[in-house]
């Protein structure tokens, strides 16, 4: 451990690790057995258009997430739009969407042709409520409300229920963090209308790049099917189609990744628990909580610094670790009304101030498989010595 803040490498010293330790999971496949599965689909010369292994993996995601149907398509982002397209929303109608997300999220909706209208969120759930969104209802030309399960935390699924009973509003989620995790027991798959998720190689289920959409409504699975694949299904019709296959490439290494997740989950619960564990008496630092009525993944390990208390900004830690070569994330900055092209649009000019405040605020450690324990005590202890020097951390950069 450091003795003195001269030994930060962010003043010059060597870093605490010699390996990069990213936030993302990167769960990697056993080579050999990437390869039996890649014999398998060279032998039979079937590459893409939703060979064996897709439906294969598309009926264990459906096991996994407790649903009728799961279609498999390129990525969670476009998932996101083919979505939208199923729905049929209006083209430039407009959308409920939070703020604080990635920017996919969003980016989605335009691609769509439609419009957001930026919610707040929950300072603790950092998810849209009921309170957030039912102001923005008296907007004009409101078609849907897209909520974001972040870091695998529910939206206020049964609350913006009623909003859809109440104003005939489709609601659906952008469940990119959320794959495998439930709410009272329920899957967070079968809220909404239908629910995307996220194989992104940083996730916890990955299939290097993929997406995945729920829904037990089955004349709207068949929709999505149908602008995944060019219109080409026949038992649908839709306007605009699409090409968002899922490769046979794609799905071996998702089978492989499905098959360790209960492991990998597991394994990011421990993680979380011992960051909590060893930061919980470090001022300023909060990690975020889990309602005891939701079952996550513990994919993000996700934490809030109040700089008054720690001592120096979330930025100035995020870089010193950076140096450390423990490469935290601050997502979301910036937040999604104040980037490109929003920040030019009437869109942007709302008040946000949870979204303001978290964006300041958040940040995220490194939680993937390669993270050891040793490594959680290492970067806790280092944490807790740089709040104990802030003031030193500080003058030393005067001068
Ligand atoms: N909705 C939400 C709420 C989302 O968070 C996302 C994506 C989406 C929708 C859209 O889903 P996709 O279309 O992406 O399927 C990452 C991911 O690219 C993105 O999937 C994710 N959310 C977002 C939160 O994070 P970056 O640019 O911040 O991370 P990236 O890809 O640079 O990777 C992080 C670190 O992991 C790198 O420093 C290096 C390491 N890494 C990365 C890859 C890809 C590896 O070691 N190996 C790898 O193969 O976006």
């Amino acid at each position: 451990m450091k003795k003195s803040i001269n030994e930060l490498a962010f003043f010059g010293g060597t870093p605490l690790f010699d390996i990069l330790l990213p936030v993302g999971q990167i769960n990697i496949p056993e080579y050999e057995r990437f390869e039996a599965l890649m014999n398998d689909v060279f032998d039979r010369k079937y590459y893409a258009n939703h060979g064996k292994l897709t439906l294969e993996f598309e009926d264990k995601f459906s096991e996994l997430s407790g649903m009728k149907n799961s279609i498999a398509v390129t990525n969670g982002t476009v998932a996101i739009s083919i979505a939208a397209k199923a729905l049929n929303l209006p083209v430039k109608s407009k959308v409920i969407v939070p703020s604080f997300t990635f920017i996919g999220t969003v980016q989605a909706l335009t691609w769509a042709g439609l419009e957001p209208v930026f919610a707040d969120i929950d300072p603790e759930t950092h998810t849209i409520t009921y309170e957030t969104v039912a102001p923005l209802l008296k907007n004009k030309n409101i078609s849907a409300i897209l909520g974001v399960h972040l870091w695998g935390n529910p939206c206020d699924v049964e609350r913006l229920d009623k909003i859809e009973q109440q104003y005939g509003i489709p609601v659906f989620y952008d469940a990119a963090h959320a794959v495998g995790s439930a709410y009272k027991n329920k899957s967070l798959a079968s809220f909404g209308h239908c629910a995307t998720f996220s194989l992104h190689a940083t996730k916890v289920l990955q299939a290097a790049e993929g997406g995945v959409i729920c829904t037990d409504d089955d004349e709207l699975a068949e929709h999505i099917r149908n602008i995944r694949t060019y219109g080409r299904t026949k038992k649908v019709n839709d306007s605009m189609v699409f090409n968002a296959r899922f490769s046979e490439l794609q799905a071996a290494m998702a089978l492989l990744s499905i098959e360790k997740f209960p492991e990998y989950v597991s394994n990011n619960k421990h993680r979380y628990l011992l960051y909590k564990e060893r930061l919980k008496d470090v001022p300023g630092v909060s990690v975020i909580q889990y309602d005891d009525s939701m079952q996550g993944n513990y994919q993000y390990v996700v934490f809030r610094l109040n700089e008054e208390k720690f001592g120096i900004s979330r930025d100035l830690l995020v870089e010193i670790l950076s140096n450390e070569n423990i490469i935290a994330r601050k997502y979301f900055i910036p937040a999604a009304h104040k980037s490109v092209p929003y920040i030019n649009m009437e869109c942007s000019k709302v008040k946000l101030p949870n979204t303001e405040l978290l964006t300041q605020e958040v940040f995220q450690l490194p939680s993937g498989q390669i993270v050891t324990d040793e490594h959680i005590e290492r970067i806790c202890e280092l944490i807790s010595f740089i709040q104990q020097n802030a003031d030193a951390i500080k003058e030393n950069l005067k001068r």
